[in-house]
């Protein structure tokens, strides 16, 4: 930049005095610059409490307890915002939003700063209390987590103030404000801006490279040496696996396997300090550790979860071999009291299920699940240890990040999503899905081959059926299923002349009960319903 010529806005400044009567007068093109300076200071704010949480707090940060309270503070009923939960929620279009209204809080701070000393601080300031007040309702509060929001918006605060009056120092406000000297405190206030903003984004990547890594705990986790399992997997069934072109594999990998949670970053726990404690309607109350967890005969064994948000037709289901040890030789352990029939498991970021103490008891293998398809697992699936029930949905089973059992009742206690819209108990309804053609998609005159799943956990599937143009049900081909708790695939051929067709899939469960054909929403307990897709027979 050259600097005997003025900055750009030099000109708006500097072309009418008489507009900047007194120091506490803002030129407009000083004010897009303490806008600027706002920004730089409260984005500042946010990585230095970043930094510091990664330091004092690596589970709760400012940003991620005001974001969490947020998400937990959405009205039930607000559709796309539940399935902005369940669904695949994208947490990093969220957290950009926060950063944008931090950002916007920011510019309106620097403009109350310039003409009032300490109004913009002030705006800082209160941003913390918010903080703080989100971090203190937070249940993976900590103590050292309650001085970073305070630190994080003094630091934002004073570098607001030092900002602003870097820019007034550049405009004296009468006639000694030549253009020399406004271009010198101009050159002055655009470096102290810049280098704020270059130890902010430095910072930032820090920070973020920090949690993004989580490093310690990857480490930890790679290093786990899972046990192998008292009682292994089943074999999978020869033919389980259609092997039609175009279909998902019978077990999903890890990496492909759907995530759904309330937690806006992944919640990073410490196997060697990690614990479960049973609590609430029992005889002993009991805490172990990984190692007495790892100790124990674990199982193995294929299970099937399913998302309540999965929409007829949808991908929020997967099946993987878990390894854990069964939910009721804790429970037995503990021995439950008489009236208790609900467990609230939790976990380390407060979330809770409620489970029916029935199902965590009975011979289903419900899971304290430690690997996942052979591996520890992943941090997202909940590492170091979830629960796993056949036959329920995730929401009122599938904890993840688990660290307490609490036996309680129904009457007493409630699951996250219970108070909001959604149903007490949820077991898994019956469905089936193609897969194979795609809806929409273009197929050759002949025999089509048409391929897919169905599943209803801890029954069991009896046959699957297709019909054409709502035409005569048409029996496919069924796989034999892992077990009773696991997806089953199925294939048909049926002959098709040039056309369009509509095409629907249902499934019959072992009890011999269809699936049912009323289509319903997701909430509060399911998706029913058809899966229909269309598909195009070229000549
Ligand atoms: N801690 C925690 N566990 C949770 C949830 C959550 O929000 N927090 N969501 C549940 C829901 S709704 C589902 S469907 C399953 C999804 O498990 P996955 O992400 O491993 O597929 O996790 C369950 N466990
Ligand atoms: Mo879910």
């Amino acid at each position: 930049m050259n600097t005997s010529q003025p900055l750009p806005d030099t000109a708006d400044d500097g072309a009418s005095p008489e507009m900047r009567t007194g120091i506490q007068s803002a030129a407009p093109g000083s004010r897009r610059w303490a806008a600027v300076s706002g920004v730089v200071a409260a984005v500042g704010a946010v990585v230095a409490g970043e930094l510091l949480s990664g330091l004092l707090s690596p589970s709760l940060s400012p940003l991620t307890a005001v974001g969490g309270a947020v998400i937990d503070a959405v009205p039930p009923g607000v559709k796309d915002w539940a399935v902005a939960l369940f669904g695949t929620a994208d947490k990093a279009v969220f957290l950009a939003g926060m950063l944008l209204v931090i950002a916007a809080v920011g510019a309106l701070a620097g403009v109350l700063e310039q003409p009032r000393r300490f109004a913009g601080a002030a705006v800082i300031a209160a941003f913390g209390l918010v903080g703080l007040a989100a971090v203190l309702t937070r249940a993976q509060l900590t103590p050292g987590a309650v001085p970073v929001p305070l630190v994080a918006a003094l630091a934002g605060a004073l570098l607001i103030r030092f900002l602003i009056r870097r820019l007034d120092d550049e405009a004296p406000g009468d006639a000694a404000g030549t253009a020399g000297a406004q271009s010198s405190g101009r050159r002055t206030f655009l470096q102290s801006l810049a280098a704020a903003a270059g130890v902010t984004a430095v910072g930032g990547i820090i920070a973020g490279v920090w949690r993004g890594a989580a490093s310690g705990i990857s480490t930890a986790r790679e290093k786990l040496q899972l046990p192998g399992a008292a009682s292994g997997a089943p074999a999978i069934p020869a033919g389980a696996e259609v092997g039609v072109d175009g279909m998902q594999p019978l077990v999903t990998p890890n990496r492909d396997f759907y995530r759904i949670d309330t937690a806006l970053i992944v919640p990073v726990i410490d196997p060697e300090t990690w614990t479960l404690r049973v609590t609430g309607l029992v005889d002993r109350e009991i805490e172990l550790n990984l190692a007495d967890l790892l100790a124990k005969p674990l199982i193995e064994r294929h299970v099937t979860i399913a998302c309540v948000s999965n929409e007829v037709g949808g991908d929020l289901i997967g099946n993987a071999r878990w390894l854990g040890w069964p939910v009721r030789e804790l429970l037995a352990l503990a021995a439950p009291r008489p009236g208790a029939d609900m467990v609230l498991s939790r976990s380390s970021d407060g979330w809770t299920a409620g489970t029916p103490l029935e199902v965590l008891t009975d011979d289903r293998d419900a899971l304290l699940a430690v690997g996942m398809n052979g591996e520890p697992l992943p941090l997202e699936h909940g590492f170091p240890v979830r629960m796993i029930v056949p036959g329920l949905y995730g929401y009122v089973s599938a904890t993840k990040w688990l660290t307490e059992l609490r036996v309680t009742r129904f009457a007493d206690d409630k699951g996250y999503w219970t108070p909001r819209g959604w149903s007490e108990r949820g077991p898994i309804k019956t469905a089936s899905r193609i897969d194979v053609p795609r809806t929409g998609r273009r197929v050759s005159a002949g025999t089509v081959t048409f391929g897919g799943v169905a599943w209803s956990q801890h029954t069991g599937i009896s046959k699957v059926e297709l019909r054409i143009n709502r035409g005569p049900w048409q029996q496919a081909d069924l796989a034999p299923g892992i077990s009773l708790d696991t997806w089953y695939q199925w294939q048909l051929g049926i002959e098709l002349t040039p056309g369009q067709y509509e095409v629907q899939v249902r499934a019959t469960d072992l009890s011999g009960k269809p699936q049912a054909e009323e289509r319903r929403p997701v909430a509060p307990d399911g998706a029913t319903g058809f899966h229909t897709i269309r598909v195009d027979v070229n000549p």
